[in-house]
């Protein structure tokens, strides 16, 4: 069956528990707040739904139930690889079924017919100044699209309904997926590579066209996949996640959505911490290793001067997370795989900063999680396959988060979420409340 037609079923079959939820459960107490979480970003309040992957602090992502190794080992594999399809992954984290090769390749080619990315995009990303941060290029361009958006045009159709509204976000979203890779080579070799475009080949699974189209080696082909898949979804409480949602709570179309996510994921704290990561490991050996070869006891000086300096060590922490990132060590495994990587001098700084950082974070006594999240080993990557200019890594990861967050989108549609709107109080009520004990609940 056609990737859609499963997914019609899938939600079908998931309306009714929603409905009986609120029906019948609705007055149910899942969780209470408090005044630290009021001010501090709303942290752990329970408050969204999401079956398309749940973070648990120990343990980290499972993505449709199943961990990163399970994950990787269950999905059909790309011709000649050991690693999936981002397009499998996709059929996944829709439906939660692990497709068939057959049902793999069907995404693939029906990918192939959406890719076509409209001139106009091209031109709107040509019309910025060459230095506008690439994250911009990418937002822009996502707007750009918007003009084309199947769900605008169905809301706009006077036939617009709500159990059917999911089918052309659906649309879009496919279209989006199809499209970034071949947007984000464009800004690729327009930046960096005087304009020298590569034209798609047809004939290659998502990953592997990528890393083709950035003139990539052919092993990067599985770097782009890995990459792909486990930047895709991280629950929906973070920053690129949650903006998406919310944008398009208000029936905002995908493009407008995904735009405003990637704005959010632009961010040092949340996305561009990957190129924050390999930007203070440069710093650091261009301050502190001039002469000599880099050592713990420099690296741990280095990380204490950011943290009296009053900065963050990019790439470690974790708003829900406490334990080393599971996306961190598949690429740290990754690393130790391959020929040439584990020996690489980056990849051993990178290790050395992973054995002495969450020392010298617990001692600092103030991140509730020391260990390293997804962007502290990234880059290193990147960069040893060539990948050099990083502030170009947000943008890989956008590629990957594009798969999570319009995945979520299609769902939040099919299942009729209602538009997001949380209530404000004042400084004032606060104090108030604070003077009291607490708020009295009726
Ligand atoms: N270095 C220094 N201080 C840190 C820190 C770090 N890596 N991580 C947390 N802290 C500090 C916080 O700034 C905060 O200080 P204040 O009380 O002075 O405000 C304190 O420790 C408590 O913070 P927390 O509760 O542990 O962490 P938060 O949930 O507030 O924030 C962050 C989570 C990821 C934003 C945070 O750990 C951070 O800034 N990390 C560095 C940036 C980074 O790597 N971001 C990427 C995160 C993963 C991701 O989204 N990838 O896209």
């Amino acid at each position: 069956m056609a990737l859609k037609d499963t997914l019609k079923l899938k939600i079908d079959e998931h309306r009714p528990r929603i409905t009986r939820l609120v029906k019948e459960f609705g007055k149910v107490i899942i969780d209470q707040v408090n005044i630290d979480q009021c001010i501090g970003g709303a942290r752990d309040i329970r408050s969204l739904v999401t079956d398309i992957s749940y973070l648990d602090p120990q343990e980290g992502i499972r993505f449709r139930g199943k961990t990163i190794p399970e994950t990787f080992a269950a999905l059909p594999k790309a011709k000649g690889s050991d690693y999936p399809t981002v397009e499998s992954f996709w059929y996944f984290l829709l439906t939660g079924d692990v497709p068939t090769q057959a049902q793999t390749d069907e995404v693939i080619a029906e990918w192939k017919v959406r890719q076509a990315v409209p001139q106009y995009v091209f031109d709107a990303i040509k019309a910025l100044p060459l230095d506008s941060h690439p994250m911009v290029m990418l937002s822009v361009a996502m707007l750009a699209m918007q003009k084309d958006s199947k769900f605008a045009a169905f809301y706009n159709s006077g036939k617009f309904n709500k159990m059917t509204a999911w089918e052309s976000v659906y649309e879009d979203a496919s279209d989006i997926v199809a499209r970034i890779p071949i947007i984000a080579a464009f800004i690729y070799n327009l930046k960096y590579r005087g304009n020298k475009q590569i034209a798609l080949d047809p004939t290659l699974d998502m990953g592997a066209n990528f890393a083709h189209m950035i003139g990539q080696s052919e092993e990067y082909k599985d770097v782009a996949r890995m990459y792909f898949i486990l930047h895709s979804d991280h629950e929906s409480g973070n920053v690129s996640a949650h903006t998406t949602h919310l944008v398009h709570s208000a029936l905002s179309d995908p493009y407008y959505s995904y735009s405003a996510g990637l704005n959010g994921l632009a961010g040092p704290l949340h996305g561009l911490a990957n190129q924050e990561v390999l930007a203070w490991t440069m710093n650091f050996q261009a301050k502190y290793c001039k002469d000599v070869e880099p050592t713990k006891e420099l690296i741990k000086a280095a990380l204490w001067d950011t943290l009296n300096a009053g900065q963050v060590i990019p790439g470690y922490g974790h708003a829900v997370l406490r334990k080393t990132d599971p996306r961190y060590m598949a690429q740290r495994e990754f690393c130790l795989a391959t020929p040439g990587l584990k020996d690489d001098a980056l990849f051993k700084v990178v290790s050395m900063i992973f054995e002495v950082a969450p020392g010298v974070l617990t001692e600092h006594g103030k991140t509730k999680n020391p260990w390293p999240n997804v962007d502290a080993q990234s880059g290193v990557i990147q960069y040893f396959y060539g990948l050099r200019e990083y502030d170009f890594y947000t943008v890989l990861f956008g590629v990957g988060r594009a798969l999570g967050c319009m995945a979520n989108i299609t769902w939040d549609r099919g299942l009729g979420y209602a538009i997001e709107r949380p209530k404000s109080v004042t400084t004032a009520m606060l104090e108030k409340w604070a003077a009291e004990g607490g708020r009295k609940l009726a």
